[in-house]
């Protein structure tokens, strides 16, 4: 069946403008003023709406294995949520073990995840490595549309990657075309400022706070920068919680880096003080990594959005219910870490971003949607309001006000970081591949409709790249010698 879009105003990341739209097989077919409505087309008037792309959101984490239990949201109520508030696709990660294969990892996850009622894909993780890791990197570029490898830098004795592992995976997706992604915390630091305080017997939930400083991360998004400055790789740091990480992406980024920076809608409005509430849930349930930092970061993450020095907004959406936090209830460095608000971004991100004026309509665009598909490449396919792209579109109604709770979120997890948030703005419909799933504050998903997106790599850029790096390397070190 077709759909209709009339009357709204079209915004993309480029520019805002009135017209109609046409959804149909999947795609959007046309855009126009005046318009006429193909025959037994659903019809939306979008009148005094917004036309966006569909929100993407590029890290989650639905059913995450972790921390000695299982995220409490799966890919199928995940991305129902997702849809719910906007956000039509999702970039989740393949986390294997330390000597898990990578290849098997993969399959695994693609297998949980076939249950998703939006599109998704998947930045894998690499945790450790060998020749099989090197090999496997090339097959998944190869064959399986991965373009990006994560590395997580803290999560000592479970899933960190050291130097070693960085420098090898670094140099292994310049040759692939493919984008190392880092959690910049220094794994090292946090493990031993987690015995120095639990040894004071700080137990509770401010331990997770106290021993993960700005500076923590600061250090660790430093040392990937040099990383991947020497080694001719660009570099998306993930979740930017803190001044020290923005400042040393605005230095790399001015220095003619390619370095990205993503932040999420909960370290842009929630602050530390949610750590020594009084109720034990309460702070235990906002334990993730990097921790919610002091006001004076939001503000400087704010910034670094309307700057450009900051590129995406995502939600590291990974969600532990109580029981589960309580495995932390006598030690904080137990207590699962994750937060969700899958389903609460692109609202929060509407009112505290373009109701204050810091940004524009298209600039939320930028770094709700059209960022995310461009950087991991999968824009205009993805990302876009335009003739040959995907029909993931939500229908924005700027005046519609909503008061976020646990109460009456779709997300699988007994608290949300953002109860009680007033915000004007919701989505009024949103379109998955060219079908109302979200329309009058209902859901109307099918599992196991979404698809898995491949994602190209990068080939030309990264291989003149590394050429010249190569070219670059041997004949200064030669000449320096002689
Ligand atoms: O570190 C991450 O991104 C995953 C394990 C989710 N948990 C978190 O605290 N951010
Ligand atoms: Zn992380
Ligand atoms: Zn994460």
């Amino acid at each position: 069946m077709s759909v209709f879009i009339r009357g709204g105003t079209v915004v993309n990341a480029d520019r805002a403008f009135r017209a109609d739209v046409v959804c149909d097989g999947g795609k959007i077919v046309e855009v126009g003023e005046n318009l006429k409505a193909p025959a037994g087309a659903k019809v939306i008037d979008a009148g005094g709406q917004y036309v966006m792309p569909g929100g993407i959101d590029p890290h989650t984490h639905m059913e995450l294995p972790f921390m000695g239990t299982v995220a409490s949201e799966d890919f199928l109520s995940g991305t129902s949520a997702a849809l719910a508030g906007g956000t039509t696709m999702i970039i989740d990660f393949v986390i294997p073990s330390p000597k898990e294969n990578l290849l098997e990892a993969f399959h695994k996850w693609r297998g949980w995840a076939k249950k998703s009622a939006a599109d998704y894909s998947f930045h894998v993780a690499v945790t450790w490595w060998d020749k099989t890791v090197h090999d496997d990197m090339g097959t998944l570029v190869a064959k399986h549309g991965v373009n990006s490898f994560k590395h997580f830098m803290a999560y000592k004795n479970a899933i960190m990657a050291d130097d070693e592992v960085l420098v090898n995976s670094f140099s292994r997706a310049l040759e692939l075309g493919a984008l190392p992604t880092v959690h910049a915390e220094n794994g090292e630091l946090v493990f031993q400022l987690q015995k120095k305080l639990l040894d004071m017997g700080i137990t509770g939930p401010e331990g997770h706070v106290m021993s993960r400083p700005p500076e923590v991360e600061g250090e660790a998004a430093n040392r990937a920068i040099a990383i991947a400055g020497v080694l001719g790789t660009p570099l998306y740091i993930v979740h930017v919680s803190c001044k020290e990480t923005l400042d040393a992406i605005t230095r790399a980024r001015n220095a003619g880096r390619r370095v990205y920076g993503e932040c999420l809608a909960g370290h842009l409005l929630i602050d530390e003080s949610v750590y020594y509430n009084k109720d034990w849930f309460t702070a235990a349930a906002h334990v993730m990594s990097p921790p919610f930092r002091p006001k004076e970061h939001q503000e400087a993450l704010w910034r670094g959005l309307q700057s450009g020095n900051l590129q995406t907004t995502a939600t590291d959406h990974c969600c532990f219910c109580e029981p589960q936090k309580a495995a932390g209830r006598n030690d904080f460095s137990k207590i699962p870490n994750g937060t969700g608000g899958v389903e609460d971004r692109l609202a929060v991100l509407w009112h505290h971003g373009v109701n204050s004026g810091r940004l524009t309509p298209s600039e939320f665009v930028r770094v709700t949607s059209t960022n995310a598909a461009q950087i991991f490449n999968i824009y205009p396919r993805k990302g876009f309001v335009g003739v040959g792209a995907d029909a993931d579109v939500v229908v924005w109604d700027p005046e519609a006000t909503r008061t976020i709770s646990v109460k009456t979120h779709h997300q699988k997890v007994d608290y949300n970081i953002f109860e009680g948030m007033k915000v004007k703005g919701v989505p009024s419909y949103t379109l998955s591949q060219g079908k109302v799933v979200w329309a009058n504050g209902k859901l109307d998903v099918v599992e196991g409709s979404g698809r898995y997106v491949d994602r190209p790599p990068f080939p030309i850029s990264y291989d003149a790249v590394a050429k010249m790096n190569r070219a670059k390397t041997p004949r200064a070190v030669v000449r320096s010698a002689a």
